[in-house]
């Protein structure tokens, strides 16, 4: 039956049909309206919570009536369609953001006060959104917004973890990790009942012959999972276009085989099903930068590619298109090589289902993936064991061989002289048990292959891809460094900071085109602007003073130096190194004549950061940090010359407070290591400065804000490999100033060393993969020279507004343009006269 209204009776509908609401007035209403009815609450018993519920509600209605728009628009329109496929969107708070974009919070603060409640207290109510690990994840939230905001028609997919990363609780100076459950009220999803999947897993599969001979695939058997939608709408800034994140939630099949079972009275084992089914969504891995090969992460993989495949295949098969137009229609974007399945799959439904011959089903598969790497870590590097796969997905594992066949057939034929290459580019790795070596398939599967900042770029061509940059030519390789969406980065974490920016540049275009920062270099001599950004810059550090109080007890002085490292703990990203650097400054302090503490800058360390919860080195060091903020604070020699503070459960929101309050962060990872980093970025565009190594995208923001506005030090990339070999080969002395921090550590100064030992071990005695040694001087010295920066508050603001100025490169508007135009080749839709 056809779901549509007949042309005579749509009057009512056009009548009646919600209209967006702009009036404080149409604000309240609708608040009170969902206060009283769908929360059955009232005026006497609406805490902030229901408040923020209310408003949420409210803002919910207005995004959905633009998102059902936008999608009429985009499927009227017909154009090539941009799908970002990531394990990971760390979104954060939605209603601050959804307030801003739709261009009402002021109107919304108005409106809130009207009816009682302060419109920071109810936006603070808000859970986070948090189903990521770090950098990768909140860098696919930057990108919906960003695309949503230049009007491309893009979707993200994702799933629908029941819960997200932990919550991070510091016991005894310990880390131990809550569960997340974070879905009991959440406003922003839409579940779509009726838009469900059946995703199948183990069985066997079975060669026939059809009608006209050909040998088919018949993958029968095993069980099957039901994939639901739930859509969330990603509303872009100043601009209607409302684009879709659909996460999948996973749920048994209402089948034969479950009914079947509860008529036999078997109650318990069907519901054991049941919950079988429901764990593949459950919970979000919390490794960040690390693979560790379990079973029901692969689940999740399969389970999400084949659930989005299904969907982008269904879209696509309504346009009635022949199936060589699929590239010109379907972008799909991996997010590193988690969702590489995708690409296999794709191949399975173009050859088994749909019936196409294998090399014109392969020609459009790989016209449609691009690949985008994040690490050159080994231990991240995705593989999979082949005996799993076979059990898993045996028809998978068949089109895998296949491509490997095929492909490493093409090598010999290219370089029949080249002995090993064969077996050093299989996607086959021939260990025990054998792997699938996810990162070779998503480079063979793609059109391009992209790195996130120019250092890391170059490396993977050099390194750990070459053979493939030799086999597939240069240009499948490219750079795009990443970037951050000004609106969440700067408007929303720093509104003041914004709105002075906007008084000088006449008005907020620079959200939407950052590189109008530029503008703002005019202004450096401008003296009120200048007492107004220093004003800002204690403000934001007084609130995050506040809520170092509240939170660990400790008492900080805002006019000191803030030194900021916030990021996933990690040996590699060398939070180690910053505190032992903590700990040299405090036997420093400690050794000076009393009269001389004068005259050191006052400084607060702060950290923050998750270790895996199996990860027993990175939570060494959280102990090592909290042990020794413990020692310090409690100082009495010390006083204000040094607090170290460690903040708990380091999120997105934490984020947004932390970011503005930081004069300098630390960006320290051994050069080589950091594909890009995009903290770095969101601390410079907030006007604070930084300590780091040559790595990731510090370079590029050298290069931008120039050498003179940041604070370089260690060894470079180019020399990490030697500096290895010769540690490896007994050439190692420990520095003799880290020496002394490890005989205060091994003194006990901290508690019982041997909590410590592995730590220092695995600097002194194992080779000191990270190179802490080699770059601790040179740390050292560069936060003296920090200090003597800090010292001349004058120079030190000169530096931060030119930095500012010349952030726009780093907003992710130019990201998505350039992956845009140089690899999905999309249009931004025409928005003719509704964007104006
Ligand atoms: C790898 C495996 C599992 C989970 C996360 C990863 C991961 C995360 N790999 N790279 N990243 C980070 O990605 C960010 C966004 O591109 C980069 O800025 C950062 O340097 C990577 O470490």
């Amino acid at each position: 039956v056809e779901a549509t209204i007949p042309e005579p009776l749509r009057e009512a509908w056009r009548k009646y049909s919600a209209k967006p609401f702009t009036q404080k007035s149409e604000i309240e209403l609708e608040f009170v309206r969902h206060i009283e009815t769908t929360l059955a609450r009232s005026l006497f018993n609406c805490d902030e919570l229901a408040a923020y519920s209310g408003i949420a509600l409210a803002f919910r209605d207005r995004l959905i009536i633009e998102w059902n728009k936008t999608q009429q628009r985009q499927t009227f329109a017909d154009q090539k369609r941009i799908y970002y496929l990531s394990l990971e969107f760390l979104m954060g708070r939605a209603l601050d953001n959804a307030m801003l974009n739709v261009g009402l919070k002021d109107v919304a603060k108005e409106a809130l006060g009207d009816l009682g409640f302060r419109i920071e207290d109810v936006i603070s109510q808000e859970h986070d959104a948090a189903l990521g690990n770090g950098g990768l994840g909140r860098l696919a939230a930057c990108f919906l917004d960003s695309m949503a905001t230049l009007n491309y028609p893009a979707w993200g997919y994702g799933l629908r973890y029941r819960y997200g990363i932990f919550k991070q609780e510091i016991v005894d100076g310990y880390q131990v990790e809550i569960p997340d459950y974070w879905l009991d009220f959440n406003p922003w999803e839409f579940p779509r009942h009726d838009i469900t999947v059946n995703v199948q897993f183990y069985g066997t599969v079975n060669k026939q012959r059809d009608t006209q001979g050909r040998t088919t695939h018949i993958w029968q058997g095993g069980e099957t999972v039901q994939a639901v939608a739930y859509d969330v709408p990603i509303p872009g800034y100043g601009t209607p276009t409302t684009n879709n994140l659909r996460l999948w939630s996973s749920k048994a099949t209402s089948g034969e085989f479950n009914f079947q079972k509860f008529n036999a009275g078997d109650y318990e084992s069907a519901v054991a099903d049941e919950q079988r089914a429901e764990t593949i969504s459950a919970v979000l891995y919390p490794n960040d930068n690390l693979e560790r090969g379990k079973e029901l992460r692969l689940k999740q993989q399969y389970f999400w590619c084949a659930a989005s495949l299904y969907d982008i295949v269904r879209r696509f098969k309504k346009t009635k298109r022949a199936w060589n137009e699929f590239p010109d229609q379907v972008a799909i974007q991996l997010n590193d090589t988690h969702p590489t399945l995708a690409i296999v799959e794709l191949q399975r439904i173009l050859v088994d289902i749909e019936v196409l011959e294998w090399d014109e089903a392969w020609h459009i598969v790989t016209h449609t993936f691009g690949y985008t790497n994040h690490t050159v870590l080994p231990e991240a590097l995705e593989k999979w064991s082949v005996p799993m796969m076979q059990n898993l997905l045996p028809r998978h594992l068949q089109i895998i061989y296949d491509i490997n066949l095929f492909f490493l057939q093409s090598v010999e034929k290219r370089f029949p002289t080249d002995r090993d290459i064969l077996a050093r580019v299989s996607i086959i790795e021939e260990s025990h048990p054998k792997m699938v070596r996810m990162a070779y398939l998503a480079i063979i599967g793609s059109q391009k292959v992209n790195g996130v900042a120019e250092l890391h770029s170059d490396l993977i061509k050099t390194t750990i891809f070459k053979d493939f940059v030799d086999i597939c030519g240069p240009d499948k390789f490219t750079n795009v460094t990443n970037g951050i969406t000004p609106r969440r980065w700067l408007h929303q974490a720093n509104p003041r900071l914004s709105e002075l920016i906007a008084s000088k540049l006449g008005g907020y275009g620079f959200l939407k085109d950052l590189a109008l920062l530029e503008e703002l270099e005019d202004f450096i001599n401008d003296k009120e602007f200048r007492k107004s950004w220093v004003e800002i810059k204690l403000m934001n550090k007084t609130r995050l003073a506040k809520h170092i109080k509240e939170a660990t007890g400790y008492q900080v002085n805002p006019n000191a130096l803030f030194d900021v490292q916030v990021k996933r703990i990690h040996e590699y990203k060398r939070q180690q190194l910053n505190i032992f650097g903590v700990i040299h400054r405090y036997l420093a302090i400690k050794a000076m004549d009393p009269k001389e503490r004068a005259k050191p800058v006052p400084r607060v360390s702060i950290f923050g950061g998750k270790a895996a919860p199996g990860y027993w080195m990175a939570k060494t060091i959280i102990h090592l940090i909290n042990k020794v903020a413990s020692v310090i604070n409690n100082d009495p020699d010390v006083g204000d010359l040094l607090k170290v503070i460690f903040v708990a459960d380091y999120n997105v929101s934490k984020a947004e407070m932390i970011c503005p309050a930081s004069d300098i962060s630390e960006h320290i990872s051994t050069a080589g290591t950091e594909a890009s980093g995009t903290s770095n970025m969101k601390f410079v565009l907030n006007g604070g400065l930084i300590i780091g190594t040559c790595d990731g995208a510090n370079i590029e923001i050298t290069r931008e804000i120039g050498e003179q506005n940041i604070f370089l030090f260690g060894n470079l990339a180019e020399d990490v490999e030697e500096l290895r070999h010769r540690h490896y080969y007994g050439d190692f002395k420990l520095d003799m100033h880290l020496a002394k921090v490890f005989d205060a550590i091994k003194g006990g100064m901290f508690g019982p060393p041997d909590d410590f030992a592995a730590l220092l071990s695995s600097v002194e005695s194992h080779s000191d993969y990270y190179l802490v040694s080699d770059d601790f001087l040179s740390y050292i010295e560069t936060q003296e020279l920090v200090d003597e920066a800090f010292r001349n508050q004058d120079e030190w603001t000169d530096k931060c507004i030119t930095s500012v100025a010349r952030m726009g490169f780093f907003s992710s508007d130019r990201v998505i343009t350039e992956y845009a135009e140089s690899i999905w080749n999309v249009e931004q839709l025409d928005m003719g006269k509704e964007n104006e």
